[in-house]
């Protein structure tokens, strides 16, 4: 019976978000950065007796490499692991392994936060041919080819993401499971906003800090029963204020 325990951990620092590049579904791993960061989120959780018994991940190693370093150390590394691309970032098109700085400075303001945090408009979409696109890439193998985004809008990334919540996580967490999801930014972005029942507009205003862990407590019908709690909120606040003034130099 509830209440049941969710926590949302977005990765540690990665390459890219060092480089301030675009990211998206390009499989980038964690800086040294990140990885303490990860193991703090490990430590948080080991403190505050916060302990996982399954974890969910995305395809993307950002993610997987996250979850691994913070259960190694809460000692919950033999816990159950599922994983799937409904969990991965947003799409980000043709942005992928572009300048965030550059593209601010090239398309302005308005467009890259359009770009970055509208709610229903895509970015435009990558070529098959791009460099960064997923076209081909064995772990997608399973996906039929126009359920394989080229872009994607928050909008989208919620509508890829629910069957997942209302499947594979929302089992766990009625059988009683404390269910860590080790995510993304913006695939965090489109939970929270069902969870918080944030509107289409404010959610435009709401940033994931990387590495530090989120605890919701929810009711039988796997909504929150109060707000949810960052393990560390000083450090969650200045890491929301970070995201928010990226691409600004
Ligand atoms: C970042 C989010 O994703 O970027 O795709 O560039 O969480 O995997 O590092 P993450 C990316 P913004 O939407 O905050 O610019």
């Amino acid at each position: 019976p509830a209440p049941y325990t969710l926590v949302l951990l977005r990765h540690g620092n990665s390459e890219w978000n060092q480089k301030n590049l675009f990211t998206g579904w390009v499989d980038v791993g964690l800086t040294d950065i990140g990885k303490a960061e990860s193991e703090r989120a490990g430590e948080l959780l080991a403190e505050q007796g916060v302990l996982p018994d399954v974890v969910h991940t995305s395809v993307l190693k950002r993610a997987i490499v996250t979850a691994n370093i913070a259960l190694e150390q809460a000692d919950r590394l033999w816990i159950d692991v599922k994983r799937s691309w409904r969990l991965n970032e947003r799409h980000y098109g043709a942005l992928q392994g572009l300048d965030k700085a550059e593209t601010l400075e090239k398309y302005g303001e308005e467009q890259f936060m359009q770009w970055r945090r509208s709610f229903d408009v895509p970015p435009p979409p990558i070529d098959d041919d791009d460099e960064w696109s997923q076209v081909g890439d064995a772990r997608y193998a399973g996906l039929a080819d126009d359920e394989l985004p080229r872009t994607e809008c928050l909008k989208d990334v919620i509508a890829r993401m629910m069957p997942y919540w209302e499947g594979p996580l929302a089992d766990d967490l009625r059988a009683g499971k404390t269910v860590l999801v080790a995510a993304h930014g913006n695939s965090l972005r489109a939970l929270v906003k069902h969870l918080d029942g944030i509107s289409d507009d404010d959610i435009a205003g709401l940033n994931i800090p990387t590495g530090i862990p989120l605890v919701y407590t929810l009711g039988e019908d796997l909504m929150p029963l109060k707000p949810a709690e960052y393990l560390d909120p000083e450090a969650a606040a200045a890491g929301a204020a970070a995201v928010a003034a990226q691409g600004k130099k």
